[in-house]
């Protein structure tokens, strides 16, 4: 029997109750010749996810062959940009910026993706990516030149939900941003679970154990670190 796909582990935890943990690896922040000692000194978790904003062309692939070759952990592409494609990863957060009016980051990118991604076996998961405020300019505000929502737009972000849910997407991911002084609350989490039965990502600014488990019990069903183990 084949391997269930990452989509449906991620929708068989999310019926178990059984929370999951990704971390975020940026292609330019790590030494590839340090992959051992890195791996070995990562909390265990569910994934790697591994992007960033603006990553140097040929980097997210050899630092994705290089883990391929020492972990076992599922890889997941979260690509700031069509550059960051390679088909040794196991799936791709194909995210749509719903957040922002920019349609280079709601469809051009996408359509660029195509001829890179038919030659690839990637499993290519359709994302709701919603940039929320986190206290500072985050890299995707400053790449993608889109504003994230104000933290007490809560009844905007639940209506983007909304229309990815109608538009076919099939995960949302409520982002702070890479380093973000303050993570996407608990409230906006909560009201997140409310409108939608789709899995849920939350990131940006995530630091603690305390701030981790009151997001899952929120209702988040996956949370990606990254800044916290660099
Ligand atoms: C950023 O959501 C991720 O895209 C992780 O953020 O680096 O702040 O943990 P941090």
């Amino acid at each position: 029997m084949g391997k269930d796909s990452l989509y449906t582990q991620l929708l068989n935890s999310k019926s178990n109750g059984q929370k999951l943990l990704a971390i975020l690896l940026d292609p330019d922040k790590i030494d590839i010749s340090k992959i051992d000692i890195i791996l070995n000194k990562l909390p265990e978790c569910d994934f790697l996810f591994i992007g960033g904003s603006k990553v140097e062309n040929g980097r997210t692939e050899k630092l994705v062959k290089a883990l391929k070759a020492k972990s076992t952990l599922p890889l997941v592409l979260f690509p700031g940009d069509v550059n960051q494609i390679t088909g040794y990863a196991d799936a791709i957060l194909f995210l749509s910026l719903m957040s922002g009016d920019n349609p280079e980051y709601l469809i051009h990118q996408h359509i660029k993706a195509v001829p890179k991604l038919k030659d690839t076996s990637l499993e290519v998961i359709p994302t709701s990516y919603i940039l929320i405020d986190g206290g500072h300019q985050s890299a995707v505000e400053r790449v993608s030149k889109t504003k994230p929502i104000s933290q007490s737009q809560v009844g905007r972000i639940c209506s983007i939900i909304h229309a990815a849910e109608y538009s076919g997407k099939k995960l949302i991911y409520l982002e702070a941003g890479s380093g973000a002084r303050f993570h996407v609350n608990e409230t906006i989490v909560s009201q997140a679970r409310k409108t939608t039965q789709l899995p849920i990502i939350v990131g940006g600014g995530i630091k603690t154990e305390k701030q981790k488990q009151s997001i899952y019990e929120a209702g988040a069903d996956v949370i990606v670190m990254g800044t916290v183990f660099e």
